[in-house]
């Protein structure tokens, strides 16, 4: 009930205003959070993360793989493009590595060759993913992860997965536009959850 009143207030909104601009991160307009960003009041179903195939993945052809392990999770794919990464672009991203030892070797691999970046949906989409993902180094990474099943090295692990609802938030506006994701009904979605 709750979620097709929320439902019609989004399809309202988004004909009424097709410029008014969507929370990145949840899927609903940025008004109807009414100023309440706490992940809390969020509503969770719609909850938004940044995955993000890596040069090595696309190289080894290994996007479609990593794609269908979300989808057969259930997540719904809200936003996907391949492209060239900047340096000022992957500057940004790993700004908070700026200072490690490998930073420079990191950005000189995550620019050699195009990325396949992702938004996906659902509940708890952010912690979910880091665990279907793995450990940042894939010789600590439990089988049955993406760097688990597909990596041996920290230096090529494959996916990047964003770690916090705020860091999704964050990277999610870095690499997309708002327009470039897209709100859609899934016909599946009696079957994924109820609330
Ligand atoms: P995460 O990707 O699991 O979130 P972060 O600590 O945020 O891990 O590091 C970002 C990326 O930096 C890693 O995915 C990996 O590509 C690279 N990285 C992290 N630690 C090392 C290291 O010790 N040597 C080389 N590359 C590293
Ligand atoms: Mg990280």
């Amino acid at each position: 009930m709750l979620r097709c009143y929320f439902r019609r207030i989004l399809l309202q909104s988004s004909s009424r205003d097709q410029g008014t601009r969507k929370d990145l991160l949840t899927g609903f307009p940025s008004a109807l959070l009414g100023g309440h960003r706490s992940a809390s009041s969020l509503p969770d179903v719609r909850e938004r993360t940044l995955i993000a195939v890596k040069p090595d993945g696309v190289q080894r052809r290994l996007v479609g793989q990593i794609i269908q392990r979300f989808e057969q999770r259930g997540f719904k794919l809200v936003g996907l493009k391949m492209l060239q990464a900047s340096e000022d672009l992957l500057s940004q991203h790993y700004s908070e590595l700026r200072a490690k030892p490998f930073y420079p070797r990191l950005l000189k691999y995550m620019s050699s060759g195009p990325v396949v970046v992702m938004v996906w949906e659902g509940h708890k989409v952010v912690q979910t993913s880091r665990v279907m993902v793995g450990h940042t180094n894939p010789a600590e990474a439990s089988a049955g992860t993406v760097r688990g099943d597909f990596s041996f090295h920290v230096s090529r692990n494959v996916v990047h997965a964003s770690d916090s609802l705020e860091g999704a938030q964050r990277e999610i506006q870095l690499w997309f536009k708002g327009k470039e994701l897209l709100n859609w009904d899934s016909c599946d979605q009696n079957n994924t959850f109820a609330v």
